[in-house]
This record gives structure tokens, sequence and C-alpha cells, in this order.
């Protein structure tokens, strides 16, 4: 039987600043863009659990939050520092299990399998891995337990905040019967919409669905679909965390239709996403940029290149492909730069003459 935990930790960002700053402990906090007294811009990235009494979400526009609670305390981006806390997190969940698997900053699966026998040994494994990150690293997180992906994710949502939640396999219909379609792994709004209109409301009914019709409505998705809501999910932790993309995003204090704040814009960007892409050692071919309006209408535009790791690529890429893109007689909302295409070479530090 396989055994497997998914660790996420609970409402990251700000408790990754409450590690630095005591003070904010227990008092409503939100990390993301400045409130400005309610006509800030850009979204809530997260907040922790006292915000979220106030109705505060992750996403939200920041100007909604600060209507919400203009109290609350609101706390710049800091994703350097998380990251720093995320890495010392994954060392101490990577101890706990042979095959491990980071799926984002905050969340890791690992296969424990080889190191207990039964779902109540698991609980009790759970809570040791709980106790190592609270007294060696000082957060909190939920941890879900299952006998697969797919049901250690979701027994862990169930389970939030500070929580451990198991689902054996005798108890996987119960659980899943009730739940709506978008806690199923893949479902979004729309295709939540598409089952709706199918009949299918929650993940027990759709259990019963023709496999037949899936097919036919959602083709391959469709079947792995109906699969998931029986609680059927074979795939494997996978030990290569991939990174498959690095970029970043500005949205202006006002929408603007100057060249000169895109390009000043693109430029602190491009710098960004490349301190990012050295820290990993990869190389790129690929530069997307994205420019959002003012009615929120997004454009995304690629290039490729040949393997590069160089600040200049991403600038000037980017540049042209704002110049020859942008509708001039629009206001831009926001702007983004990615890179993406990578490869990694192995202890190699500079990656400059590998770009020739
Ligand atoms: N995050 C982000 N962009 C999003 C959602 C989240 O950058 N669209 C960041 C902020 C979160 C972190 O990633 O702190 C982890 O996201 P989670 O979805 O796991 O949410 P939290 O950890 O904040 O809260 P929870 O306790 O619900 O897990
Ligand atoms: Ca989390
Ligand atoms: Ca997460």
């Amino acid at each position: 039987m396989r055994i497997i935990m998914l660790v996420d930790m609970d409402y990251f960002f700000v408790a990754c600043e409450e590690l630095r700053n005591k003070e904010i402990i227990g008092k409503p906090t939100v990390v993301g863009f400045d409130p400005k007294q309610g006509k800030g811009r850009g979204v809530v990235m997260t907040c922790n659990y006292e915000a979220r009494k106030y109705g505060i979400r992750s996403g939200m526009p920041i100007s909604m939050a600060y209507r919400l609670k203009p109290d609350a305390i609101y706390l710049p981006l800091d994703y350097d520092w998380y990251e720093k806390v995320s890495k010392d997190v994954m060392s101490v969940i990577k101890e706990h299990a042979a095959k491990f698997e980071q799926v984002s900053v905050d969340e890791a699966f690992i296969d424990v399998s080889d190191k207990v026998s039964d779902f109540d040994d698991a609980r009790i494994y759970a809570r040791r891995l709980k106790d190592n990150i609270k007294n060696r690293i000082g957060l909190p997180c939920t941890i879900g337990v299952s006998y697969n992906k797919l049901l250690a994710k979701m027994a862990c949502e169930s389970a939030k905040p500070d929580g451990i939640g198991v689902v054996a396999e005798s108890e996987a219909k119960a659980f899943l019967e009730n739940k709506s379609t978008d806690d199923l792994y893949g479902v979004g709004r729309k295709t939540k919409e598409r089952l709706e209109a199918m009949g299918f409301k929650t993940v027990g009914e759709l259990a019963k669905a023709n496999p037949m019709d899936m097919m036919e409505n959602f083709g391959a998705f469709g079947i792995e679909l109906h699969d998931y809501a029986n609680g059927i999910d074979n795939s494997e932790v996978n030990e290569n965390y991939e990174i498959k993309s690095i970029g970043r995003e500005h949205t202006f204090e006002k929408d603007t239709s100057s060249e000169k704040d895109a390009i000043e814009a693109i430029d602190r960007l491009s710098k960004e996403v490349i301190e990012e892409v050295k820290k990993n050692g990869f190389a790129f071919k690929v530069i997307t940029l994205k420019i959002r309006y003012s009615d929120f209408s997004e454009h995304l535009r690629s290039r490729s290149i040949r393997y590069s790791n160089d600040i200049k690529d991403v600038m000037t890429i980017s540049a042209q492909l704002y110049r020859d893109n942008v509708e001039k007689d629009r206001k831009v909302r926001k702007i983004g730069v990615r890179v993406s295409g990578f490869i990694k070479r192995k202890g190699q530090k500079s990656m400059e003459d590998f770009a020739r």
C-alpha cells in the first residue's frame, strides 16, 4: 500500500513575516501591495487567518481588502525572504522521506510507504514531521495523508489550518461524496460550470457519471476526472521539482500609455527575473511579454532565442515585443516579463560561454 503526504504551510507569506516580527502575531495581517488608503492597486498575495475572518482572501484587490479591514497590518512582498524560509522548510521535510516532490514555494509531497506500516502509524509520523517544522523553523503547517497525491492534497485542504487530515482507502468514498467538483485537482471555475451543466454538482455525482460521456465532453481529461471522482490517482511522487518558467509583473500606479514608463518597468522586471534565473543556474530560450490593458484584456507575446542567461537579452527583446505589439491608443495597467524553456547545467556557475 502507498502512503503519501502533502505538507502545505499555513498562510505562508504572512507566517514568514511573523518569524521576523513577533509584533504582528495574532493581528489581522495582509501581504501584498500598498493599499494606499484604499486607492492602491494590485492584489492580496495572502493574509493570516485573523484577516480571513473579515473576508479578506488571496487574489482579492488590495483596495477591497482595505475596505473590509482598513486597520489590518499591510506589509509589502519580500520574495527573497520567503524563498529563504521555503528552502529551510523543504530541507526539514526532505529528511522525512526518500521520495520528495516540491510543488510550490510552500508545499511538497512525500512518499512514506517505506517508513510507516498503516494510517495510524502515518498519523504519528505526520505529527512528528509537523512538530519538527514547528520547532526548527517556527512555522505552522497542515499535513494531508492518504494513499495517493489527489487525496493527500484534499485531506490537507480539509484539515487547514494547523491540522493533520488522514483519508484511508476505506474512507475515501464518504470523504469525496459531498465535495464540490472544483475541490478536485485540475477543476477550475469553467470546468466546474460545464460539469454542472451536465448535472454533476458534487464529486459523488461525478463518480457515477458514464466514462464515455466524460470522454466525449472532455477527452482524456474527462477520464482522468472520472477517476479522480472515484479516488483514483496513480501518479507517483516525482522527485524532480521542475521550475517551468520564471516571471515578474508590475501593476502601474496609474494606467499609462507612456513608453518610458513601460520600458522602465521592463528593465526592472528583467533584473528581478534574471536574478532568479541565475540563482537556479538556468539558461532560457523563450521570453514572453505580457501586457494587460486598463479593461483587463491581456496580450502575451513570445520570442525564442538561443539559450541565454543574459539580462540584455531579456531587456531588449521584451522592449522590442512591447514596441511591436502595444496598441498606442490604449492604456496599460500591468506589464509582465517571463522567461521559460530552461536548461540547467549542474555545477556550472557561469553560463556565459555556454550561451554562445
Ligand atoms: N501565493 C501567490 N499567488 C497566489 C496564491 C498564493 O503568490 N495566487 C503565495 C502566497 C501564499 C503562498 O503563495 O502565502 C502559498 O499559497 P497557498 O495557496 O498555500 O496559501 P497560504 O499558504 O497563504 O494559505 P493557506 O493557509 O490557505 O495554505
Ligand atoms: Ca499554504
Ligand atoms: Ca500551497
